[in-house]
């Protein structure tokens, strides 16, 4: 199999993203693909990303990432079938495909819960160096579980960013300052934005009195390393319930 074949497997046809679509991605490096998760799913996603960060506590995020200020749960590929939409989508692939290209897979699949009077983060990019425009290495998806909005500290990203051939580390005086160029990516639940990991973005200040839920689902080219290694940690009973396609995409 081939990814192109595992693509069409999951419902991915040369239609699924439509060209003004892929142009808005490629232009503003990022692009909200809305009602992708209806409001059932959101709430068994909810619900259980708060049991295992209970049932975790400060193991929660170990096999990936901690951060202070959040509650971050890793390795979601393993903790319940509710999650598998975040590798399987159609839309979300064929978006992931259009920035990286035919050939890659699932990194990691992680839930970044920003606390409140948290959240804050630095301009970063998700990867170690500025790239030549075209030529990216990764892509990320923001799973929107609750509304983002400007109080709880949705996304902020400086749009075409990824297209300076940058690095923020090295093109910001003080990457934790506001960006005059920036925006904030304020949607619905249910949403998914996809972002290319070469855009300069950051979590905000989470202002509200509750948790804001986000899932993180990010691929890499296919000949990189895994964040997650998922063959070391893929679980019998989750690899006996995917599909061929879905294992292509994890690499397992
Ligand atoms: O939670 C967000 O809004 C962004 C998260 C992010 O960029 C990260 O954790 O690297």
């Amino acid at each position: 199999m081939n990814m192109d074949q595992a693509l069409h497997k999951v419902g991915v046809r040369d239609g699924t993203l439509s060209s003004e679509e892929k142009h808005f991605l490629d232009v503003n490096g990022y692009l909200p693909l809305e009602n992708i998760l209806i409001q059932r799913q959101i709430e068994n996603m909810i619900s259980r990303l708060d049991e295992l960060a209970e049932l975790e506590g400060e193991d929660a995020g170990k096999e990936l990432h901690q951060e202070g200020g959040t509650i971050r749960v890793s390795n979601l590929v393993n903790k319940g079938p509710m999650f598998e939409i975040g590798f399987s989508h159609p839309r979300v692939l064929a978006a992931i495909r259009h920035v990286i290209g035919p050939r890659f897979k699932l990194s990691s699949l992680d839930c970044r819960m920003a606390l409140p009077g948290q959240g804050h983060q630095a301009f970063h990019a998700d990867w170690r160096s500025g790239v030549e425009p075209g030529d990216y290495y990764v892509c990320n998806s923001m799973w929107l579980l609750d509304d983002f909005t400007i109080e709880n500290g949705a996304t902020r990203v400086v749009p075409g960013s990824h297209r300076s051939g940058k690095h923020p580390k090295d093109a910001l005086e003080d990457a934790t300052q506001k960006h005059p160029e920036e925006i904030q990516l304020i949607a619905p639940s249910g949403t998914v934005i996809i972002f290319n990991s070469h855009l300069w973005h950051a979590g905000g200040l989470n202002q509200t009195n509750s948790p804001r839920h986000g899932m993180l689902a990010y691929y890499c080219r296919r000949d990189h390393k895994q964040l997650t290694d998922q063959r070391k940690f893929i679980d019998p009973e989750t690899y006996a319930r995917l599909s061929e396609a879905q294992r292509f995409i994890l690499a397992v």
